[in-house]
């Protein structure tokens, strides 16, 4: 009976978190264990799309979700794209269909998990915060782990989710670290509206308090975005930039003001952009590199009790915009595979990973092409006007209108039917297939989504790009 599993699960990331709330829905004891004091101070802005947020609308009989969506932009009605000089390039709705409204959930990180934090403890999910993993046992006698203040936690499944810079990656898949310079990084920000910013003839009617802005300025290897919401009070920026420096990567290391404005000069962006940057408090800015970690084909330990998930697996690079996604639906499968594995946590694990692995690493990709034909548009020609849609990171129906959830459901039999006969292959041929892949001519939600006759330049649409 997978409800009497004991799950224990290292790193309250949206991924972990996303895991112990799913699988502490279908009865299993859930322990989470997290090295961060607490949630609440870490991150700017993080958004998911539909094929993430539709599993936080499930919570609670939509309760998490309209808690989220207090926080969250939840009146933004427009994406803006501009040209970095600040000519308008194209609107966007921000919605691709109304009954996505609660499943758009963008806004503050540390707001958002705060919430999923106290939704997890009502349900019963035993978190401990200020409590890092320093060893994980996987014998074939003991499985689980040992932390920084010497507790040993046994259970039937150890789930390491704990972000990129994983220790289960190294110990439960005996990996070396593989961190690769992307050569490019971010600098971003958070902030609270200020009246210099409302008073500000440039800056100011983004602050406007109805209809929010959401915005975004491509240039050659830049793009800027730019979001105000809760009424008015809050602001965050992010912006992408080449950056072959240093490959440390942290949310907390400070960025320079003076530094960040380089970047936009020399790459001829509006005044606007800069004047964003340049009313932001000093500490408020985080320079993070863009780190990755080159794809694994294995993300289970050798007894196949325990794993890795979310960034820890597949670290993405932020420009795919599904980081935050790609962990919850490794949440959502991973706490299905245990269901209806009914007690084989074997068995659910390799199904997990025949599930996971092709759709997340051909998501993964995309956030490279995906950079790429942005920062090289040539905007002397008439590209952009017959290609609108590079200005649109990745969004395609097979990608955010797909629910892991029932997906899982439909195909766990067969791929069990394969774990249980041994059948031979390559993890890419044993997997699922992705059902989508990312070119040009793919990129279009709605004529990918076959929505006859809508004019496709004018009606795609748009959530955020971090
Ligand atoms: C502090 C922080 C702020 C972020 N802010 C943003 C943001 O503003 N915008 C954005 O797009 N993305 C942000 N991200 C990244 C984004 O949340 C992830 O890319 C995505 O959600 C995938 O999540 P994950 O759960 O796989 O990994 P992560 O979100 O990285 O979560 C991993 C968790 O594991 C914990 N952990 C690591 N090692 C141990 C250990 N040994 N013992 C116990 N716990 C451990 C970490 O403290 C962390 O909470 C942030 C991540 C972090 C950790
Ligand atoms: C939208 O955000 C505002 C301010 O942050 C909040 O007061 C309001 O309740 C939110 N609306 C919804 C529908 O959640
Ligand atoms: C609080 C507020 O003023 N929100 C506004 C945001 O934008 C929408 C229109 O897009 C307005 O209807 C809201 O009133
Ligand atoms: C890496 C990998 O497995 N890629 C495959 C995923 O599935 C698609 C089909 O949807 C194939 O084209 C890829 O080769």
């Amino acid at each position: 009976m997978a409800s009497n599993l004991h799950v224990l699960i290292v790193g309250a990331g949206f991924a972990g978190l996303t895991a112990a709330i799913e699988c502490r829905r279908r009865g299993m004891r859930v322990t989470l264990l997290e090295s961060y004091p607490t949630s609440r101070n870490y991150g700017d802005i993080l958004d998911f799309s539909p094929n993430g947020g539709m599993h936080m609308e499930r919570w609670d009989g939509g309760s998490v979700a309209r808690e989220l969506m207090k926080v969250c932009l939840n009146d933004t009605d427009q994406f803006e794209y501009f040209k970095y000089d600040g000519t308008k390039v194209l609107d966007e709705p921000f919605l691709l269909k109304k009954e996505h409204y609660y499943q758009l959930l963008a806004g503050h990180r540390g707001e958002m998990h705060e919430i999923l934090c106290n939704y997890a403890t009502r349900i019963g999910v035993e978190m401990s915060f200020g409590e890092k993993v320093i060893e994980y046992i996987d014998t074939d006698r003991e499985l689980g782990v040992l932390t920084g203040s010497r507790q040993k936690y046994l259970a039937d499944v150890v789930v390491a989710s704990d972000g990129p810079k994983s220790l289960g990656r190294s110990q439960i898949l005996g990996l070396p670290e593989t961190k690769v310079n992307s050569g490019y990084a971010i600098y971003r920000a958070h902030c609270h509206i200020t009246d210099e910013h409302r008073n500000h003839p440039l800056i100011g009617p983004l602050c406007r308090k109805s209809s929010n802005f959401t915005g975004m300025w491509v240039g050659k290897d830049l793009h800027m975005i730019v979001y105000t919401w809760k009424e008015g009070k809050d602001l965050a920026w992010v912006f992408t930039h080449k950056d072959d420096d240093d490959i440390s990567e942290s949310w907390s290391f400070p960025g320079n003001v003076d530094d960040a404005i380089a970047y936009l000069d020399e790459a001829n962006f509006a005044e606007i952009c800069k004047e964003v940057v340049r009313l932001t408090p000093q500490d408020k800015i985080i320079d993070y590199k863009l780190v990755w970690r080159e794809p694994i084909t294995t993300w289970l330990g050798k007894n196949k009790r325990s794993l890795t998930i979310g960034d820890a697996a597949h670290c993405h690079l932020p420009t795919s915009a599904q980081g935050g996604c790609q962990a919850v639906e490794d949440g959502v499968v991973l706490a299905v595979c245990l269901e209806k594995a009914a007690g084989d946590v074997p068995l659910a694990l390799q199904v997990f990973e025949r599930i996971r692995f092709n759709r997340s690493h051909v998501i993964h990709q995309s956030s490279i092409t995906a950079r790429d034909d942005m920062h090289t548009i040539d905007w002397e020609s008439d590209f952009i006007k017959e290609h609108p849609e590079v200005l649109n990171i990745p969004r395609m129906a097979w990608v955010l209108d797909f629910d892991a959830k029932a997906d899982t459901e439909a195909h766990f039999d067969e791929l069990a039917a394969d774990v249980k006969s041994g059948r031979k292959g390559t993890i890419q041929e044993l997997s699922l297939p992705a059902t989508g892949e990312f070119g040009l001519s793919e990129r279009h939600y709605f004529k990918e989504a076959g929505s006859e006759g809508m004019d496709v330049t004018s009606e795609v649409t748009a959530t955020m790009v971090l």
